[in-house]
């Protein structure tokens, strides 16, 4: 497919139509903003109107990628790259005087997730669209994306994010598409013995698509998000009896469904209004499939030749009972036939090991809201148990393990596990861990269920469009388009030895710190060195990620100043950005250490700039664009074993950053791909985690035997940081220490120094570093989701059944 055309004065032409719309008249009275709407709704009208590609008629099942989450980021300068229109409306703007990338500021991020999970299905609907496997998004169009962070005093505080969805201009509801979905009620008895189930109330889906577009294909795919709202007219019988007030709190009841994303990140809270959230998007988008299916005129039993549905973790499992139910109880198929098409269409992706995530759901709250669910499920767990009686006969403890239902508790991975035909980790040390630790019993009985799929960005907007200068100059370099052939800049890699190159990579590194720093000033009224060492942490605040081990580090070479006032350490600027979920307490308190930190660190003129820490509030996509290009040095520290895979260690690596990192999720395979001499490897593996751990680990005997550390743990219960307050860092000493420092920080502390001690002695040799930050750039090509996304359809979207 090709190259879809912009033709200038029509996009002039929709331009007039939306600012008289606004009721201007002309477009110079708009506002800023109205700027950005006017131009964002004038393209996706010239979107809308190119021609229908032709079908393809490439044999591939369709992929329908369900997520409670798609952290898209700003969409109008991604698709102007995508579509190839950006310098012909850049030229257009300019002649009205108007800068498009001041207009491009304007958008308010859809910040529809938390973090990894939701932007990798943010990644994967790009390179669908981009490597042409034909895809539909399913997600939930939230009021409210995920908070907004500010500090007062150093502590984390958060407003809604009301992101304006109603006047979002790429949106396009489409009205025919809603569905309705009935929860809670009862089962009725039929004289048949089948369950009729009669539910208590209704809600409506509306949907609301997003355009994903290929890289200069002309392949345009949904993200149809999910709105709840009620049925018209409320109910006609309260609104005939004068109740109008009663019948329109229906409709506001379940207008709330959709208000709020939950901002937890890896942590299950077990709530029912989420559990809605999830039934809802899943019946909307089963219900959906089933449309498109039936229209096409295919018969019910064929859906896994032509669907799959790849579920994002857990969260839209409640999917699986739901497609069994519409073809048990509306399709009438018999529980084998319904269970050969289910069970041959879901597939499923883990991301996390860390039990507190793994969701499971109280009986007593799926029986009340989904009761026809429920006894799928215990119909699934009942047949599955043959199974496993079969294999392990009268083991309990291996059915404990393995139950999908055990204990009044419905779990969620194991019914994915049981009743999907593909289970994938992503990242392969993860994978590995998925089949070892996780779920050995299960790849016994289906060894050929399990798989790796190491996850992907893409370099669409992970370089192309945050690193125009860069990206210029790969293009100058290597004359070909690698935006969607990420494998070419290993054509980089003999220019790590050309001095020439080098200077210009180097240069466009400071402009990019240049252009952070001044982002910075104006957010914090910090001033940041760009000729210090730019070391960034980027990623949701959490224990395992170790923020805080990142913190004893700065707080040791602070105490090392202070003891030899003239020690020479390359200047450091330590830049941060996350969100904590508000009510994760440790790590609001481990935020507040490093902000308490930073205050005294940044003001203390002993310190003479050697030294500055800048925990950027609300970071969110837009400001990933920003710091991503700008960092030296990427920190990817969690203990062994806890991080599934990580992306922004990916991204970073791509943009010329040198990781610290451990031995953790796709760190091992960055480490591969760009060489041991290219990464800064440090800390104890999985392996060594788990003797630890098993010999009976005291963090305490750490800090008896490491002076240095005792003193820096002392000073942070002095009150010090804290204007006197000696219990300030309470919540995080206590986890660290009598806690038991379950995520190992002081067992990786000397082995984190060491290997910070040898980005300092590499960086004073600028030639060296930019040959290495090269080669890292060259290297990492296998890190686009364009090939991840190849993967799944190789291993398991398309693979022989
Ligand atoms: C159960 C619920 C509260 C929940 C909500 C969000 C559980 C987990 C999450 C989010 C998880 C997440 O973002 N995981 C990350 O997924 C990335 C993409 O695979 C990985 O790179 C990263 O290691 C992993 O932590």
């Amino acid at each position: 497919m090709s190259q879809p055309t912009l033709k200038k004065d029509a996009f002039l032409a929709a331009l007039t139509r939306q600012w008289q719309r606004f009721g201007l008249s002309s477009a110079q009275q708009m506002t800023r903003h109205q700027w950005w709407e006017a131009v964002s709704r004038a393209l996706a009208e010239q979107l809308a109107a190119q021609p229908a590609p032709r079908n393809d008629a490439r044999p591939l099942r369709h992929v329908n990628y369900i997520s409670m989450e798609f952290l898209i980021g700003r969409l109008t300068a991604n698709n102007l790259i995508n579509l190839g229109w950006y310098d012909t409306v850049e030229q257009a703007l300019a002649e009205q005087d108007v800068k498009l990338a001041d207009l491009l500021e304007q958008e308010t991020d859809p910040a529809l997730g938390n973090g990894g999970l939701g932007r990798l299905a943010a990644c994967f609907l790009d390179s669908m669209a981009t490597v042409e496997q034909p895809a539909t998004g399913y997600g939930l169009n939230y009021q409210y994306g995920l908070f907004r962070q500010s500090f007062s005093g150093g502590q984390q505080q958060e407003a809604p994010d009301n992101w304006q969805r109603e006047s979002y201009p790429w949106f396009r509801h489409n009205a025919a598409l809603a569905v309705d979905v009935g929860i809670g009620g009862k089962l009725e008895k039929q004289a048949d013995g089948r369950e009729l189930w009669r539910p208590a109330f209704t809600l409506r889906g509306e949907a609301w698509d997003l355009p994903v577009l290929g890289f200069r294909n002309g392949v345009t795919q949904p993200l149809r998000l999910w709105q709840a709202t009620h049925r018209q007219p409320f109910d006609l019988g309260d609104f005939n009896d004068g109740k109008f007030l009663q019948a329109e709190k229906q409709g506001v009841e379940a207008a709330r469904l959709t208000k709020v994303l939950y901002p937890n990140d890896n942590h299950q809270a077990g709530k029912r209004l989420r559990l809605m959230q999830q039934y809802f998007q899943c019946a909307c988008s089963v219900a959906d499939i089933l449309r498109k299916h039936h229209q096409a005129g295919r018969r019910i039993e064929d859906l896994p030749k032509y669907e799959v549905i790849q579920l994002n973790d857990t969260h839209p499992t409640i999917a699986i009972p739901e497609m069994l139910r519409i073809l048990l109880d509306e399709h009438q198929l018999d529980w084998d036939a319904a269970w050969a098409v289910t069970s041959n269409t879901f597939a499923y992706t883990n991301h996390t090991l860390m039990s507190e995530a793994l969701e499971c759901w109280d009986e007593k709250l799926v029986r009340s809201l989904l009761p026809r669910h429920f006894s799928i499920i215990k119909q699934i767990n009942a047949n599955f148990k043959k199974l496993v009686e079969r294999h392990w006969p009268g083991d309990e403890a291996v059915w404990a393990k393995l139950a999908v239902h055990y204990d009044k508790q419905v779990r969620m991975a194991n019914l994915c596990v049981v009743s999907g035909f593909a289970v994938n980790g992503v990242a392969q040390l993860h994978s590995d861990l998925v089949v070892k630790d996780l779920f050995p019993e299960y790849h016994r009985l289906w060894p050929n269920k399990f798989h790796n799929v190491t996850n992907g960005i893409t370099p669409r907007r992970w370089l192309k469009q945050c690193n125009p200068a860069l990206s210029g100059l790969i293009d100058q370099t290597l004359k070909v388009e690698w935006a969607n052939d990420l494998d070419a800049l290993k054509g980089l890699e003999k220019y790590a030895d050309d001095a020439a190159f080098r200077q210009r990579y180097r240069q466009i590194k400071r402009d990019n710190k240049v252009a952070l720093a001044n982002y910075v000033h104006g957010v914090m009224g910090l001033t940041l060195n760009p000729d210090a060492i730019f070391d960034v942490q980027i990623k949701r605040l959490h224990e395992y990620k170790r923020q805080h081990l990142n913190l004893l580090h700065i707080l040791s070479l602070y105490r090392q100043l202070r003891d030899n006032p003239n020690l020479d350490i390359v200047p450091r600027v330590f830049l941060f950005g996350a969100k904590a979920a508000p009510g994760y307490y440790l790590a609001k308190n481990i935020i507040y250490a490093i902000n308490q930190a930073a205050e005294k660190i940044n003001n203390d003129p002993l310190v003479r700039d050697r030294l500055k820490v800048a925990f950027i509030p609300d970071y969110r996509v837009s400001v990933a664009e920003l710091m991503i290009p700008a960092a030296d040095i990427s920190e990817q520290i969690s203990t062994a074993g806890k991080e599934a895979s990580g992306t922004g260690n990916m991204k970073l690596a791509l943009n010329g950053a040198l990781t610290v990192g451990t031995l953790d999720g796709a760190n091992v395979e960055i480490a591969e791909q760009v060489g041991e001499d290219n990464i800064f490897i440090f800390g104890n593996t999985v392996e060594q985690v788990k003797a630890l751990l098993a010999q009976g680990y005291d963090p305490l005997s750490y800090r008896k035997k490491d002076k240095h550390l005792k003193a820096i743990l002392d000073e942070l219960a002095s009150g010090a940081f804290s204007h006197g307050d000696k219990h300030a860092f309470d919540m995080m000493l206590h986890s660290l220490l009598e806690g038991g420092d379950p995520y190992l920080v002081l067992a990786d502390f000397a082995s984190y120094c060491q290997a910070q001690r040898r980005v300092d002695e590499l960086y004073r040799n600028q030639d060296e570093w930019t040959r290495r930050t090269i080669l890292n750039t060259a290297r990492v090509g296998m890190f686009s989701s364009d090939r991840s996304i190849r993967d799944y359809q190789q291993r398991i979207w398309q693979a022989k059944r």
